[in-house]
């Protein structure tokens, strides 16, 4: 998997939406995924303006917004268009299926609506994925499931047996486009290692995230690169964009290259 480019990749990928994540990775020259984890809905429309003809996936916490409403998801949905990216709803499900289904299909966030992708929690077993693909069953768009198999946080519960559980989960369901998780812990060159915990100036913060670098993270089978903190506490948004964008890909280059 680690060798191999985007584009060859896109051709393996048995769901619809992996393909076509990974092509755009190529063709915007990017695998940033910014966290754009503000809690007012017009800093995050600004910072999607800003950000988008970089970035591959805006992935944001829609539980944390103050002001929400649909209209948000409208502007928010325009702007993916525009600038060619997509949208994640990092929502962590991890219930038993019915209740998993009720919160993706219902609610006042309706995420089944608009979400490219989501994230969900491998700890309920395959009754998790069920009740996610129930709740899609009136959506016609491309939709994918990244599952959090191994997590950031210091002292992360999700030991050795626990993360190739969740691999062979994956296996079973072409609504899963890939994990989150922190190294190569998967062999499908179809699917997709979304990693977060990644900023250039700190190792940590005080609530136990741990960090690395954009080279380290890539080295380690990152495909697509979540950065939060690193981009919205920058006193010069764009060029922390543009900064992490180019170490990410420099680094991607490398790895298929080397
Ligand atoms: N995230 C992690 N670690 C995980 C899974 N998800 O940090 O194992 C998410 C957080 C946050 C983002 O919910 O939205 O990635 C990281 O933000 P940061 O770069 O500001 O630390």
């Amino acid at each position: 998997r680690l060798k191999l480019d985007f584009t060859e990749r896109s051709k393996i990928a048995t769901s619809p939406l992996a393909s076509k994540l990974l092509k755009l990775m190529d063709q915007k020259g990017t695998t940033l995924c910014l966290a754009a984890d503000l809690t007012s809905a017009n800093e995050i429309l600004e910072l999607s303006e800003l950000a988008g003809p970089h970035i591959a996936v805006l992935k944001i916490h829609v539980d944390i917004i103050e002001d929400f409403d649909l209209s948000f998801i409208q502007k928010l949905k325009q702007l993916s268009s525009k600038h060619k990216f997509y949208l994640m709803e990092d929502r962590k499900f991890g219930d038993i299926g019915n209740t998993a289904s009720l919160q993706y299909e219902k609610g006042i966030y309706k995420i089944a609506e608009w979400a490219d992708f989501i994230t969900a929690h491998p700890v309920p077993g395959p009754s998790i994925l069920d009740g996610l693909k129930y709740a899609l069953r009136n959506v016609s768009d491309d939709r994918g499931i990244f599952l959090v198999t191994q997590m950031s946080s210091n002292g992360a519960l999700t030991t050795e047996t626990y993360v190739k559980a969740s691999v062979t989960l994956s296996q079973d369901s072409n609504l899963v486009v890939g994990h989150v998780c922190q190294s190569n812990i998967f062999s499908d060159p179809g699917l997709i290692q979304l990693t977060p915990g990644v900023k250039l100036t700190q190792t940590s913060d005080n609530l136990g995230q741990q960090y690395n670098t954009p080279e380290v993270v890539v080295n380690a089978g990152a495909d697509l690169v979540v950065v939060g903190r690193g981009i919205t506490e920058s006193p010069d948004k764009l060029s922390s964009i543009l900064n992490y964008k180019n170490q990410l890909w420099a680094a991607y280059k490398n790895r298929i290259s080397s």
